[in-house]
């Protein structure tokens, strides 16, 4: 076989956090009058908190507003209600066909690296049950955030793959960006029309639907 590792995506690929990311900067949002609304917070997805809360700003036309300090506190106030939701997670909310993939991974020893822009992501690994399955978890801290290819690049690097034998997962336009900017073979998981745009090389309505054989063919990466 010549695929060398698969990277994973976290929110919006293993669970369903984005909906909780949703609903804590709604309420940020809420709280110095910016409307935003589910089609607007397609355009976070995969952004790191600071530049998601930029983007925030200029979409209410407040990006003058607030000082330095005042954003760490808006960005704290976003995080501490995120994480706050985060308690209710338990290894039922991994998305469908996740374990098994991870699993299949993992019986043949195919490296799996976790390559989120979440500072959350080992919690939340944690409690969906899911940190003994991943060889390497890249710590965004100082990567240039997706659409850069930096953090899929990082992750193949920690486990020696090249990336033109490596697979990516995404749910996000920034994301299935970032993997291509790699140079590896992105999938996305999602709307068919915004991933495709965005250059994702096959995409799936569901995680239900990943099959590791099916992309290894798709991928070109038998032997
Ligand atoms: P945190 P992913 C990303 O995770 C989310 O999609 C994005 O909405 C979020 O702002 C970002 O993580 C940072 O998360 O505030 O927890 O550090 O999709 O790259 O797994
Ligand atoms: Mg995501």
């Amino acid at each position: 076989m010549k695929l060398q590792a698969v990277l994973f995506d976290l929110d919006g690929v293993i669970t369903d956090t984005a909906e909780y990311h949703y609903l804590a900067w709604k309420q940020m949002a809420d709280h110095i009058e910016i409307d935003i609304d589910r089609e607007f917070n397609e355009t976070l997805k995969g952004i790191s908190r600071m530049e998601s809360l930029e983007r925030i700003l200029i979409h209410g036309k407040r990006e003058r507003d607030f000082s330095g300090e005042q954003r760490e506190a808006l960005a704290k106030e976003k995080n501490d209600h995120y994480v706050s939701l985060l308690t209710h997670l338990s290894p039922e909310n991994t998305y469908p066909g996740i374990l098994e993939l991870l699993e299949q991974l993992n019986q043949v020893h195919i490296p799996v690296v976790l390559t989120s822009a979440s500072k959350n992501a080992p919690q939340i690994l944690k409690s969906l049950e899911l940190e003994d399955k991943f060889q390497y978890i890249v710590n965004p801290d100082g990567i240039t955030g997706k659409p850069a290819p930096d953090i899929f690049l990082k992750g193949a690097q920690a486990v020696s793959a090249d990336p033109k034998y490596c697979i990516g997962i995404e749910d996000a336009q920034a994301g299935i960006e970032a993997i291509k900017a790699a140079g590896m073979y992105a999938v996305g998981i999602g709307e068919e029309r915004l991933l495709s745009i965005a250059g994702a090389d096959i995409v799936y309505d569901s995680t239900a639907k990943l099959d590791l054989y099916s992309l290894i063919n798709a991928a070109s990466l038998a032997s």
